[in-house]
Order: structure tokens, then sequence, then C-alpha cells
């Protein structure tokens, strides 16, 4: 029996049907996810039924060593699965509502990927997603000289990385931040004039990139509107997300959202 595989664009990455990913899929189809992952930066996954724990993380694995820096919540079926609700006593609140960002850009090494798979779907909450690719393209050239100039310091860890770097295997450029998590900026650093951002300068970049991102209706952003079943690989060097205002909303108004989520340690520092 052979199966049909539907690919069909999204608006940012491709939703594939035809895929089980709880089969026995061979290295050769692992090595072709791997590759679409690049070249879409975001495979969605559909039907895929209810994925435990463990073979959330066996999937994950394909793709490199976990890292996992969150809070562990009671309720999270692995120590490798960050668990995200909507309620506090089935995994952690406010996830990804402080803006715009890539997981674990506050790290030497930002995370590789990221899996999604929503467990509990509630009636809205979708994740937002952005591709740098399309959002370096859209600025204007000004723009670009100002942001190729800029630094982003971690909060609290003392890493500094090029906002705007080269993607180490697609060789697009790419973002470093997190629109909630940077404690400040550094304009040309390394250089004699290099100066750091103070709060409110700060802040006004945090702005700039946040507008620019949502500019034009948000011509540019990808709202995933979850569906049960929903197994997302997303190639987290590639894209911004932040969860919409609607994933805090009660369980009494929406459902129970619970969003299952791995990370795959990153393998380089990003640099320009
Ligand atoms: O809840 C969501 O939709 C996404 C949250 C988030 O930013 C994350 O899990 O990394
Ligand atoms: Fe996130």
């Amino acid at each position: 029996m052979t199966t049909k595989i539907i690919i069909r664009p999204a608006k940012l990455g491709v939703e594939i049907r035809g895929i089980n990913l709880l089969a026995p899929l061979g290295k050769e189809m692992i090595t072709k996810i791997k590759s679409d992952l690049y070249q879409h930066r975001l495979l969605i996954f559909k039907n895929q039924g209810v994925i435990s724990g463990e073979d959330h993380v066996k999937i994950s694995q394909w793709f490199g060593e976990l890292e996992s820096t969150f809070y562990k919540h009671p309720k999270s079926p692995h120590p490798d699965v960050f668990r995200v609700s909507n309620d506090e006593y089935e995994g952690c609140r406010n996830v990804g509502r402080t803006g715009w960002h890539i997981d674990g850009s506050f790290m030497e090494k930002p995370f590789n990927f990221a899996l999604y798979h929503m467990v509990s779907v509630p009636k809205i909450g979708c994740t937002a997603f952005v591709g740098f690719k399309e959002l370096l393209m859209s600025i204007s050239s000004e723009k670009r000289a100002s942001w190729d100039r800029l630094w982003m310091v971690g909060n609290g860890h003392d890493i500094i990385h090029p906002l705007i770097y080269t993607h180490p295997e697609t060789k697009e450029h790419v973002m470093c931040f997190h629109l909630g998590m940077i404690r400040c900026f550094i304009w040309d650093y390394g250089t004699q004039n290099q100066r750091m951002t103070d709060y409110n300068e700060t802040r006004q970049i945090f702005q700039d990139i946040h507008d620019e991102i949502v500019k034009d209706n948000e011509k540019l952003v990808y709202e995933h509107h979850w569906e049960r079943g929903d197994f997302i690989i997303s190639d987290n060097r590639a894209v911004a997300h932040e969860a919409t205002p609607e994933t805090q909303y009660p369980v009494s108004m929406v459902g129970l959202r619970v969003l299952h989520r791995t990370t795959v340690a990153g393998t380089t520092k990003p640099f320009k």
C-alpha cells in the first residue's frame, strides 16, 4: 500500500497530510522531513491523534538532542515536555505572551527547533508565526541598515547576539530576539562606537520590530488555528512566534487549552 502524502502551502510553511509520525518512518523519510523543515520553516502535520509525551520526545530526537530550560509543571507527561495551558493546574500560564520571540534567545546557542502539539484544543487561541525572510524583505533599506547595527543583550544572562545574522544551514538572514526578555540593545557592538540603549530606547526598538511584524493588517503573520491532532515542527531560528491574547481566555469561555512543546538544543551561536 502506498500512502498518499498531500503537501499544501500554508501562508508560512506547509500543511502535510498522509504521514503518521508514530509509524516507523525510516531514515530516508526523516532526512526528507529535515530538509523540508529548512526549506519551509514550519511543517504542520495534520491528523496525528493524541501524541503521548514519550512519543513527542522520540519524534523531537530525530532532530537532535533535547534541551529543556522551562519550569517543570507537575502535570507535564515527560521532563522534556513543556506543558502550557490556560489553567494553571494543567500547565504553565502566560507562556509566549510577553512579545514576539524565538525560543531560547537568551541562550548562548538558541534552540534549533521547537515541536508543538495541542493536546486539548480550545475553541480559540492561536499561535502566531512570522518568517524572518519575509519580514526582512519587507522593511525599508534605511531600517535594515539600522537593525544591522544592533545586538541584543539577554535579560540577566549577559548573552549578546546580533539582531540579524545568517542562518548557518539555509544561509538566509534571520533574527534573534525576545521582545519581552531582552535587557537592552547595543549599537555597533565590538566597535569604538558601541553604545547601549537605555530603557526608553530599548522599548522603542521593541515597538519598532513589533510594528514591522504586524504592519499592513498582519499580512506577514500566519496565525495557526489549532485543530485536534495537529503537530507542528518549526525551524526556531527562521521564524518568530507569539501566543495570541485568546490563549489566556478562561476555560469556562473557550475550553481547556493544553499545548505540549519540546525544544531541540542549539548547535551554533549566532554570528555576523
Ligand atoms: O501557547 C502558544 O501558542 C505558544 C507559546 C510559546 O511561545 C511557546 O510554547 O514557546
Ligand atoms: Fe515560545
